[in-house]
């Protein structure tokens, strides 16, 4: 699709001039280019104040080596970043990934998404995102705190609790988080709130384990209690990923009242028709750390079948893609309209193609984009952060409550968004212009600094 607006054709055209190679970071700006027509199309200010060319360039790009000794001692490198994409709202907020895959499209692109998801929260956060190709799998404990207090040597350099605040993200849990904050205190000799998703004995919030996986159902149920006037009883679902979203999204659609029947990890899929045991599932994945097919040799009747993609042909009613992105491709998408989805929520970042997420709103399936869907994480963290501040620290009902009304408000505001521009029940929109909206003007209003 080509845009109408001369203006975004021009902005777009020139990422792909200066970034064309970043396949991912290319994907995210398109989206929301094309979700912001009918906006750029009323209001003259965008144009004027540079909006577009300053929203799709990261504010400051950090690219550094991090050597570490492995159990060998061998020297190994790896690369880090951190891309500090919008201050516009507040200090930079984003998790930190570690996985292989992880490059600088991965990064931008998740900065970028993450700067309209931080905005739809309502709290004050800026857009960031950084990680490393390093690859925890298989690593010692010992050799993971050895990459982290290398990565954090570096990364301390350029953050702060009122500059930049990273998080989890893929391959960083609690376990990273402490050796990261353990080394941070170590180099800056002071305790503030410089990370979230930190161990509940040092100033971690409760609920944000789970904030993400239960913001996500939260947000599901709103969608479908307004939409299709229904909820998760009685539902079939299927989730993809075996990680800290997947588990806790599974454990909050099965409180709910539905059955989930599936879930994966990189290798294969799981199925299990008497609803997956979390239990199990946690022992294996946050304890043990094993793979996913160690399920079908504790819990009768489950099966296990290599690659991840066949998880998308179970049938199921709601469908919640957990793992990363570009996971549910347009065949996907068509073998869950098949076999009768009705809604689709986005655990994970950039989970669906843009071929995929044509095909699931053309058929009428509900569509939860990833920024709007999964927003309960770093909403979260930035509740952890006002505890922190406030040396205080809420409980876990308290924390849980809030989440549940910000992931209704986030419902809420996508879906106004969309009406409000002629897009009607289209939630990639509306979430993309509501989350534009605020970031803008606090753009304008604080001129052309940046
Ligand atoms: P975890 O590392 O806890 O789990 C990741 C899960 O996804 C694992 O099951 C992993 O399988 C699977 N996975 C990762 N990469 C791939 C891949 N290339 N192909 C297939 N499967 C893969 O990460 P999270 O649960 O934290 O993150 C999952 C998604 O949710 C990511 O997209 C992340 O950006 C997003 N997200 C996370 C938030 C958070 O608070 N943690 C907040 C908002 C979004 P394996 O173990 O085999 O690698
Ligand atoms: O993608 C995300 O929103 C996260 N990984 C969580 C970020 C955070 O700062 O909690």
């Amino acid at each position: 699709m080509s845009f109408q607006s001369s203006y975004l054709a021009k902005v777009y055209e020139q990422v792909e001039k200066r970034d064309g190679t970043e396949k991912e970071f290319l994907q995210a700006v398109r989206e929301v280019l094309e979700s912001l027509e009918p906006v750029v199309a009323q209001d003259p200010s965008i144009e004027k104040w540079g909006i577009m060319e300053r929203l799709v360039e990261p504010e400051r790009i950090i690219t550094f080596r991090i050597s570490w000794v492995d159990d060998n001692g061998q020297v190994q490198v790896n690369r880090g970043y951190r891309v500090q994409f919008n201050s516009a709202i507040g200090p930079y907020k984003g998790g930190l990934r570690l996985h292989p895959s992880v490059n600088l499209s991965v990064i931008k692109f998740l900065g970028f998404e993450q700067t309209f998801k931080n905005s739809l929260t309502g709290l004050p956060i800026g857009g960031g995102k950084g990680g490393s190709d390093f690859d925890p799998k298989g690593k010692s404990d010992q050799e993971i705190m050895r990459f982290c207090q290398s990565f954090m040597t570096e990364l301390a350099k350029h953050i702060g609790a009122d500059t930049d605040v990273p998080a989890g993200d893929i391959g960083v849990g609690a376990r990273e988080i402490g050796f990261l904050y353990g080394q941070y205190k170590r180099l800056r000799n002071e305790f503030t709130g410089v990370l979230t998703g930190k161990g509940l004995t040092y100033g971690g919030s409760l609920a944000r384990k789970q904030a993400t996986g239960y913001g996500l159902c939260y947000f599901t149920q709103e969608m479908l209690s307004c939409m299709k006037n229904d909820s998760f009883a009685g539902k079939c679902v299927v989730v993809s990923g075996s990680g800290n979203v997947a588990i806790y999204a599974a454990e909050k659609a099965t409180t709910l009242g539905a059955k989930v029947v599936a879930m994966s990890d990189s290798s294969g899929y799981v199925y299990d028709a008497n609803g997956i045991n979390l239990d199990v599932m946690k022992q294996i994945k946050e304890v043990e750390r094993a793979r996913i097919s160690e399920y079908v040799s504790r819990v009768e009747g489950a099966t296990f079948t290599p690659g991840c993609k066949g998880i998308w042909t179970i049938p199921c009613d709601i469908a919640l893609p957990c793992a990363t992105q570009n996971e549910l491709d347009e065949e996907s998408a068509k073998a869950l309209v098949a076999n009768g989805v009705m809604a689709v929520a986005e655990g994970a970042n950039m989970p669906s193609t843009p071929e995929a997420i044509a095909v699931l709103q053309s058929n009428g399936v509900l569509f939860g984009p990833a920024k709007a869907a999964n927003a309960g994480g770093v909403a979260t963290s930035a509740l952890e952060m006002s505890q922190n501040s406030m040396r205080y620290s809420w409980s876990f009902e308290e924390v849980d409550n809030k989440l549940h009304g910000i992931m209704v408000g986030i419902f809420h505001n996508a879906f106004n968004a969309a009406e409000k521009y002629g897009m009607a029940g289209n939630l990639v929109a509306g979430a993309n212009i509501a989350g534009f909206e605020k970031v803008a003007q606090s753009m304008i209003a604080q001129g052309v600094a940046y």
